[in-house]
């Protein structure tokens, strides 16, 4: 029996979910669409299996299967990556929270001092955040952006690790539109002989297609989710210096996961095939180059930018010369057929509910083939809704026309 036949309520809502996919435009960073191969790997039996342990060495029977497909996923994760044959590779972590948790229990005690991005500045709720298990268990010391550049500030980042002595220095940004200097982290973390921890979560596609540096040259430990500019399925991955594998294998198993979701194991190695071709490469260089003709269109429509503009796949709009908060001009937009998310910009006056900012992001539309051109007429379509919200159902069926011409791969 079809799922459409035992379970029409389902069946129904996941239809309509599918229809606003297709006919909506998605400007949230990090989302994407994964292919239908990584949708029937994620969809498969696998889902069935108990597989606690790692690769031969299981707490269930039956595992034979199991971890063929799992040291294949590592196994490409490490070809993806261009990994050193000193690295470590883990793909169990259910998503990109636990897997920082995770590397924070391996290599820390309670209480220890780690450096990272403001939230406010682009980091993330893992990265400290007073009401998350990380800053409620270590002592997080925030570094942010330059007020005048809206960049990192390497001396300001040196400067705080002489005086706060961190155990580790973590790098990772969710809505940090500039390129990451990780050779000059390193060089901090040396200095204060701390660990050097990367989040790439929102770069990684493009870091695994060398559009962005990598920080695995300098680095002991990276984590990336899957999902976004990697275009899998939600899913981490914990990539690390052998010396801490161990710690690391026991953090994730037994110390903070039970059984490994082997279907989703199976889809990021979908995705590894996928990210290792030359289209995928060409795919990433595309995501930039939307991200900077986005940019440009909406500069010219007098929208401010933070850092005046991007080196990746996202931008931040702050939207403080508009007369429209960020809530209300992600609602506006959504109405109009756009997903976008509300954002604090650095610095903000306003409170995280309804900040001054929204994120665009061009990961999933250049999954749909949009280019340059496309960029210009989205930036066009923002400028309408932002200056007139009458206008948002006008453009909302615009927009259904318009994607079309754009099937996202797997609908
Ligand atoms: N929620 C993700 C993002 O939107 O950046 C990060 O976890």
């Amino acid at each position: 029996m079809s799922l459409k036949q035992k379970d029409p309520e389902i069946y129904n809502l996941i239809q309509k979910e599918r229809r606003r996919q297709t006919e909506t435009l998605d400007l949230i960073a990090s989302e994407n669409y994964v292919s239908k191969e990584v949708l029937e790997a994620l969809g498969s039996i696998l889902t069935n299996k108990y597989a606690e342990g790692y690769p031969r060495k299981r707490y269930y029977a039956g595992n034979e299967v199991i971890d063929k497909i799992e040291e294949l996923a590592i196994e490409r994760v490490q070809e993806a990556f261009g990994l050193p044959l000193d690295w470590h590779v883990n793909v169990q972590p259910y998503s990109g929270s636990p897997a920082n948790l995770e590397v924070y229990n391996a290599l820390l005690e309670k209480g220890d001092t780690i450096m990272a991005m403001n939230l406010d500045h682009g980091g993330h709720l893992t990265h400290g955040s007073p009401v998350n298990f990380s800053g409620k268990t270590y002592n997080f010391v925030h570094y942010g952006v330059s007020n005048k550049t809206g960049r990192v500030d390497y001396m300001e980042v040196l400067k705080m690790a002489d005086r706060v002595n961190p155990k580790l220095i973590l790098c990772g940004y969710t809505a940090y539109p500039r390129e990451v200097d990780f050779k000059k982290f390193r060089e901090i973390a040396d200095k204060v002989k701390a660990i050097a921890m990367a989040d790439i979560s929102h770069i990684g596609g493009l870091v695994a297609a060398g559009v962005h540096p990598s920080p695995i040259p300098f680095f002991d430990v990276v984590t990336t989710t899957t999902h976004k500019t990697l275009r899998g399925p939600r899913g981490a991955i914990i990539m690390c210096k052998n010396k801490y594998a161990t710690a690391i294998d026991k953090s994730v198993f037994p110390g903070m996961q039970g059984g490994p979701h082997e279907n989703a194991i199976a889809a990021i190695a979908v995705t590894m095939k996928e990210v290792k071709t030359s289209v995928f490469r060409k795919y990433a260089e595309q995501i930039v180059k939307n991200s900077k003709a986005l940019a440009h269109s909406l500069q010219g429509f007098g929208f401010k930018l933070t850092s005046d503009g991007t080196d990746n796949h996202l931008l931040l709009v702050d939207l403080t010369n508009k007369n429209i908060g960020g809530k209300d001009a992600q609602e506006v937009l959504d109405k109009a057929g756009i997903a976008t998310n509300r954002s604090m910009v650095p610095f903000d006056a306003r409170k995280p509910w309804d900040p001054s900012g929204i994120r665009l992001g061009t990961a999933a539309v250049t999954s749909r083939g949009m280019r340059e051109k496309e960029m210009s007429k989205i930036a066009s379509w923002i400028t309408a809704v932002i200056t007139d919200p009458n206008v948002a159902d006008k453009v909302r069926n615009e927009i259904k026309r318009f994607t079309k011409n754009f099937p996202a791969p797997g609908l």
